[in-house]
């Protein structure tokens, strides 16, 4: 398979390979290095972008003068290497201050602090040219449902997001917010679970034309839920902003495997929607291809390095994959036996009313259901003729 290029927009968070590994058993296993190198490594990987939260730069308590030397030093990094800083997130979520979340924490002064903290790190995002703002609400939720008015949770949550997002609008930045769902971990319930309950909340915002999704695999299937469709259904809603690729294997903690190292033939079929869009046509996902994995706490950093490589690999060999499979004729006559094309066929005729729709006995009364029940769809045949292609 061929090398990664800056065509391809790959992009990975400063977190992902720069996680040292300490986990709620064990201590830090790896060392920690400097933003830029974790940078500038990438890039000879083949990356195009990366991503970070303010505090994978610059500490919580850095003064200004701090701060603007570390950014500056990272931006020269980035543009010797010629990548490109896509998006920017907050870290709300490490310090004791956010245990009770940011924007939804109890405490009003937090909540005062929270906003702030996320409106300067909004700017930095604009000042570094990032399009992707993104909020993973990891702290926003509870372990006892004593502890919250649930009512007012949700309401302070779009209050925080139309502060967020008003703002950006305000200044003319081109931003657009990218919320993260995820059902647990580290809160024992997090607001926002999936990408349909973020859907929903979006739809409740006064600014939420620049309010959208950055759905993560893993945090899908830690629901038991299929990440092709969540993607599916945001692209169609016009909110699929940006993606995090990893992998997880079942219902279990936030695994952050290599993309395609969980569950093979969903990334299989995520990547084939992604790279070849949905049979009939439609929105297309153009953003970053981004990872947000952690390298397992077995790793050394060479370890560090072949997994951040293997995620980039694993992308390009599902996506020759899923375009071979598409062009398969194979495939195309296995599509047409399962009506396939058919769904993109609206229901209704051009111009049909219901009342004629009523009036169609072919539709009803003279249609035969037994018939009908009767017929080949043939899915299990075009899924293994899938299989051929990716494991043949
Ligand atoms: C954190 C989380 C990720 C989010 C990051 C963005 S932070 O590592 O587990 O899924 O994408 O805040
Ligand atoms: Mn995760
Ligand atoms: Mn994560
Ligand atoms: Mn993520």
């Amino acid at each position: 398979v061929r090398k990664p290029t800056k065509e391809d927009k790959f992009s990975f968070g400063l977190w992902t390979v720069g996680w040292q590994a300490a986990d709620p058993f064990g201590t830090v296993t790896r060392p920690a290095l400097d933003p830029w190198e974790y940078a500038e490594r990438l890039a000879e990987l083949g990356a195009w972008g990366i991503t970070f939260h303010d505090n994978d730069v610059f500490p919580f308590d850095a003064t200004d003068a701090e701060r603007d030397r570390i950014v500056g030093r990272l931006k020269d990094a980035v543009d010797n290497a010629g990548l490109t800083i896509e998006m920017v997130t907050t870290n709300t979520f490490t310090h004791p201050v956010f245990k009770d979340g940011g924007l939804t924490n109890n405490d009003r002064s937090i909540r005062r602090f929270g906003l702030r903290k996320i409106l300067r790190n909004v700017d930095l995002a604009a000042e570094l040219g990032a399009t992707t703002f993104v909020m993973w609400g990891g702290r926003e939720g509870s372990e006892y449902d004593s502890s919250k008015d649930l009512g007012a949770a949700f309401e302070r949550y779009k209050e925080g997001l139309d502060t967020v997002a008003g703002y950006i609008k305000d200044k003319g930045y081109d931003l657009r917010i990218g919320l993260e769902p995820k059902p647990n971990e580290p809160r024992g319930d997090i607001f926002l679970p999936t990408v349909g309950h973020a859907l929903a909340l979006i739809a409740e915002l006064d600014n939420g034309d620049v309010v959208g999704l950055n759905p993560e695999v893993g945090h899908e299937q830690m629901a038991g839920l299929n990440y092709t469709h969540a993607i599916a259904q945001a692209l169609t809603a016009g909110k699929l902003f940006h993606i995090d690729l990893n992998g997880q294997s079942g219902i279990k903690y936030d695994q952050d495997k290599v993309f395609g190292h969980g569950d093979l033939a969903s990334a299989f079929f995520t990547v084939d929607l992604l790279v070849n869009g949905f049979p009939g046509g439609g929105p297309r996902y153009e953003g970053p291809i981004h990872f947000d994995y952690k390298p397992s706490r077995t790793e050394g950093m060479q370890g560090v390095w072949d997994s951040a490589a293997a995620n980039m690999e694993m992308w390009l060999m599902l996506a020759e994959k899923a375009r071979a499979f598409r062009a398969d004729p194979v495939t195309a006559e296995l599509l047409a036996e399962a009506s396939v094309a058919e769904l993109a066929e609206p229901t209704l005729a051009p111009g049909e009313t219901v009342a004629d729709l009523l009036a169609d006995r072919s539709a009803f009364e003279d249609f035969d259901a037994e018939e009908a029940g009767r017929r080949e769809y043939r899915f299990v045949e075009l899924y293994h003729q899938a299989m051929r292609h990716l494991i043949g």
